[in-house]
């Protein structure tokens, strides 16, 4: 009788939200067969087993941590006192405190790691303003051109947990989160040997870069870590570099390893709601949805692997192939999103992480982006800026409208045009 395992696929999306077999996955390393040297601990084939079929199902890295406190969570009082989680109440929840506390009984954490690079060229590698005659492109990040990360992990990981109520006989129980948890992922990956956590705050490893989802299977199952009691986590391989540092065009990450959320255009893009605060406007540039300035920059990323995963792959800008164009979510036409009705917005973005930002989120955003923008007035395309903007700071919506208006009056004062009234309710 082997089927006594419960599993629980837990966590709402809204918080926020590879091994000790084959080399790019083991920083560390476990080098002895019983880790932890704990009589109660499972051998480390079965550590090595989890690893193997982490691996079979598509990921890139796996590794268990003990669940402990990791001595990064020290801070985390500290970081939330000083404000810089802005409006992201959920991560007040005490449990994040320590990695025990999600689930009765936990003993182990199983990491797993997928890599989302498509291959497409980086933000810092576009230089699209200078064709003037195309439409204004925006940046969306990385990791939400293609479908949800948490529906593909979710099935990675709840394929794997049913693998293990088949090969572990003992009753035991699982509890499977990508990014949906009060667990703090990157720590975790740290100390399942995956990577070390850098000055730009996102668990980096070394064969793998940084372009990777995180996702954790809690067990009560006493696995044995990767890391042995004489093995130490990756090491810190950010040296001297700063670039990430210096080129976040906000200055969120206010000293190295420390962010400050709250001015993060990731956070700005997506998570606000509400007007985004003036002082971030012209900083957030093109972008509309998150930000991959620090890991476009990061020396780690210079070549990092592709994934073909169909599903990180960039999607059409339209509900079906005839609308499509070849339009995709890679440097999509601002004006196009600027002017999605709602019900546009719920087709295109069903099953992508786009939808968490809402229709009045991603709208503002592309306001805020062709404000940004810098065409000679009597252009074309200035023209057509100009009708798209116009038309948003008519609608209903106080964000959009405001968000329109200032992104009218930046645009109409470099070109010393109309600074606008009132304008046509949206159709
Ligand atoms: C909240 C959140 C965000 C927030 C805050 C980001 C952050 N750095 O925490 C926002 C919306 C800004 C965000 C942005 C992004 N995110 Co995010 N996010 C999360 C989430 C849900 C929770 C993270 C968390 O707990 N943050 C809390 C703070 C306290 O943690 P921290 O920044 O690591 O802070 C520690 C250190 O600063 C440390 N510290 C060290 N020294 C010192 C000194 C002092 C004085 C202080 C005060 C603190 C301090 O203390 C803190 C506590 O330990 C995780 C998923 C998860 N459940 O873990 C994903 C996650 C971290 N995000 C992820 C991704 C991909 C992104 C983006 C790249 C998306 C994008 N392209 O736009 C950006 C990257 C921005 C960046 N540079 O971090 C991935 C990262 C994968 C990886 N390889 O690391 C995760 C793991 C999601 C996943 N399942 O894959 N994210
Ligand atoms: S994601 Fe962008 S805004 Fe956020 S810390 Fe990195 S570079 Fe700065
Ligand atoms: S850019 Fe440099 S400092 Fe920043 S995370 Fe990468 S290696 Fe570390």
């Amino acid at each position: 009788m082997r089927t006594h395992v419960r599993v629980v696929w837990q966590g709402q999306v809204g918080d926020h939200s590879p091994m000790p077999i084959a080399a790019p996955f083991q920083e560390g390393g476990n080098s002895g067969t019983l880790i932890g040297m704990k009589d109660s601990l499972l051998p480390a084939v079965e550590t090595a087993w989890i690893s193997e079929r982490a691996r079979a199902l598509g990921f890139d890295g796996c590794g268990v941590a003990p669940a402990e406190k990791f001595p990064e969570l020290g801070h985390f009082s500290d970081w939330l006192d000083r404000g810089y989680a802005g409006a992201m109440k959920y991560l007040e929840d005490p449990r994040r405190l320590d990695p025990r506390s999600p689930m009765p009984g936990v003993r182990s954490l199983i990491v797993c790691a997928l890599n989302y690079n498509s291959g497409l060229p980086y933000s810092t590698e576009i230089e699209h303003f200078k064709n003037r005659t195309e439409a204004p492109r925006g940046w969306i990040s990385r990791y939400a051109w293609g479908d949800d990360y948490h529906e593909v992990l979710w099935e990675k990981l709840n394929a794997l947990a049913a693998e293990m109520r088949v090969h572990f006989p003992e009753p035991f129980e699982v509890r499977a989160y990508a990014d949906t948890g009060p667990v703090h992922e990157r720590a975790a990956a740290k100390y399942a040997g995956l990577g070390w956590l850098a000055k730009n705050t996102l668990l980096i490893n070394q064969s793998l870069g940084s372009w990777l989802f995180l996702g954790v299977v809690l067990t009560s199952l006493p696995l044995a870590p990767t890391l042995g009691p004489t093995d130490v986590p990756s090491p810190d391989r950010c040296g001297t570099c700063r670039r990430c540092l210096d080129a976040c065009p906000t200055e969120a990450i206010v000293e190295p390893y420390v962010l400050d959320a709250s001015r993060c255009i990731s956070y700005l893009t997506i998570e606000l709601r509400g007007a985004i605060p003036e002082q971030f406007r012209e900083p957030m540039g093109r972008h509309v949805f998150g930000c991959d300035i620090c890991q476009d920059v990061c020396p780690w990323n210079g070549r990092s692997p592709r994934t073909e995963l169909g599903e990180f792959q960039p999607r059409a800008l339209a509900a079906n192939d005839d609308e499509a164009n070849e339009e995709t979510l890679f440097l999509p036409d601002l004006l196009r999103i600027a002017s999605l009705t709602q019900e546009q917005f719920r087709e295109f973005f069903r099953g992508s992480p786009i939808k968490r930002t809402k229709w009045q989120g991603l709208v503002r955003n592309a306001c805020i982006a062709l404000g940004n923008q810098s065409d000679e007035p009597g252009s074309n395309r200035y023209r057509e800026i100009t009708k798209t903007l116009e038309n948003v700071a008519g609608c209903a919506d106080a964000v959009m409208g405001e968000s329109a208006r200032w992104a009218l009056s930046r645009i109409q004062a470099k070109g010393k045009a109309k600074i606008p009234g009132s304008y046509p309710a949206r159709s």
